[in-house]
């Protein structure tokens, strides 16, 4: 069923009895325990942790990214003081830079067969001069960094060396690094169609190295990443390995998508089954850490989402995808992830990235206004006000953790389908609990390395249901129209010298904050 899970999770606090100290509270049958203890290598979850990531063909709309857009630039300043917005996506291999008044449209590859059966786009988008000098006053009001992607499938080295020369000049003090195509491992098959059958990754690699070439002779200080996968971890393997080789000190990341479940339409496709976690996720990040580190290079999460193919109406839109992108995030980042970025944007061009196929809007239990993108952290459609989606929570949650130093958290979750991860920043630990169990509470025993000092204290991540669409709030308060938020219920634990005592309710989270 996942076609693009090469990435794919397991509990990442796993199930470990722990030997307890005696100071630490007597366990009931059914309590559980979680057990920090201070890591063997240091991992720092980086402040740029945090990201969204849109078609590139939202820029053929000038104004969606402009120092104008207020509401987004307000919701994305909640989310994080230091996000980072990756622009690619499908709708990238159609995007064309009309340089000037006498850049020539390019021809519109249609693939040949049954357009139907067809997931790519079938018209071009135009991208202006005027909407990257609007993308410069949208980073400028954020804060926030950015990964632009480049039209690879269907475009030429120069035209691709001409719009970066141009990003790079105007984005120049936003500009994380350069990506040249999206999900190049599925381009030769028919739902995509961008080349033909036999193609494979020494085609891509010698392909790929000579348009970052002309970008180079445009841009001598370019930074890359690649190959932004959809699903094989051994093309991000290869294309580290390679190109760190062929282009030395120009490629500082690679890159890759994971969606946890598609198409929207699979029966399977089910909160309980989200929720479930994916045991391959481990496993994969240790072979691609193994060639990232010696290179001194980084892996980022550059794509993905609760479901593909535009997610899932009921669950990529409900309470159930924060619990699960909260989880993911860390469980990422326990792997020495560089950073994660949630697809999402407005359901036109989303839908469009589709081949204009809305299969979410299939199987929806009620009538639905969007067509698709129903996994989008900001929910962003025309004549609606902007709005922070029940993800957008989660992710909040898991971006307290960013800049800290990852803990081990060793959870013995007595059967609860639960998770924690802990990061210490400045004197205070915080911990991230995700109960994703329909049905048990978990009943936890924290032991701190360290004796507790002072003031510890929890938010709370809840909703009414795993289904619900609607007021799902993070210590107590949601995010206001104006994306306004700030902590309304704030919980004393009980502590006892260096372990302290909560209680999560089945179906929610909590970020405890214990200093030290
Ligand atoms: C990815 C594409 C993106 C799609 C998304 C999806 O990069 O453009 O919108 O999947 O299937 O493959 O939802």
């Amino acid at each position: 069923m996942n076609r693009r899970s090469f990435l794919l999770r397991t509990g990442a606090a796993a199930a470990t009895a722990a030997a307890w100290p005696a100071h630490s509270f007597p366990l009931s049958a059914a309590s559980s325990a979680l057990r920090l203890t201070e890591r063997s290598v240091e991992t720092r979850i980086p402040l740029t942790y945090t990201g969204l990531s849109f078609e590139l063909a939202q820029l053929s709309e000038p104004e969606f990214f402009s120092a104008a857009s207020t509401s987004l630039i307000a919701h994305c300043r909640t989310l994080s003081a230091n996000g980072v917005l990756r622009i690619g996506g499908n709708s990238s291999e159609f995007c064309w830079f009309q340089a000037d008044a006498s850049t020539p449209e390019p021809k519109l590859h249609v693939p040949s067969g049954d357009l139907n059966a067809n997931w790519m786009p079938h018209r071009l988008f135009r991208i202006t001069p005027q909407a990257v000098d609007n993308l410069a006053g949208f980073l400028k009001a954020t804060g926030w960094r950015i990964i632009y992607g480049i039209n690879f499938g269907n475009n030429t080295p120069e035209r691709a060396a001409t719009e970066a020369a141009y990003v790079a000049s105007k984005l120049s003090g936003y500009l994380e690094y350069f990506q040249i195509g999206n999900e190049p491992d599925l381009y030769r098959s028919a739902s995509n169609g961008t080349r033909p059958p036999g193609w494979d990754f020494d085609d891509y690699a010698r392909e790929w190295a000579g348009f970052a070439r002309a970008i180079l002779a445009k841009v001598p200080n370019a930074k890359f990443a690649g190959p932004d996968v959809a699903g094989s971890s051994d093309w991000v393997t290869r294309f580290g390995e390679r190109m760190t080789v062929e282009l030395p000190g120009k490629i500082v990341a690679v890159t890759g998508h994971y969606y946890a479940s598609g198409p929207p339409n699979d029966p399977r496709v089910t909160i309980e089954h989200l929720l479930r976690g994916n045991p391959k996720i481990a496993d994969d990040m240790k072979r691609i850490e193994a060639i990232t580190q010696p290179r001194g290079i980084v892996y980022r999460m550059t794509e993905g989402n609760s479901c593909y193919r535009g997610g899932k109406p009921g669950m990529s839109d409900a309470f159930a995808s924060a619990l699960w992108a909260g989880d993911y995030m860390l469980e990422l980042a326990s792997f020495g992830c560089s950073g994660v970025n949630f697809h999402g944007g407005s359901g036109a061009f989303l839908s469009a990235s589709l081949g204009d196929h809305t299969p979410g809007m299939d199987v929806a239990k009620k009538p639905q206004t969007m067509r698709a993108g129903y996994y989008t952290p900001i929910r962003v459609e025309p004549g609606t006000p902007v709005k922070a989606m029940p993800i957008f929570y989660g992710m909040m949650m898991a971006n307290q953790l960013t800049g800290g130093t990852l803990l081990d958290a060793s959870l013995d979750v007595n059967g609860v389908n639960a998770t924690a991860y802990a990061a210490r920043v400045g004197k205070t630990i915080k911990i991230a609990i995700f109960n994703k169990d329909a049905a048990q509470p978990l009943d936890l025993a924290i032991q701190s390395p360290q004796r507790i000092r002072s003031a510890s204290a929890s938010w709370r991540l809840q909703a009414s249901a795993l289904d619900a669409t609607e007021s799902v709030t993070l210590a107590g308060a949601e995010v206001d129209p104006q994306a306004y938020w700030s902590a309304r219920t704030t919980e004393r634990l009980e502590v006892n010298g260096s372990s302290a005592q909560i209680h999560v309710p089945a179906a929610s989270g909590a970020l405890v904050l214990l200093e030290i």
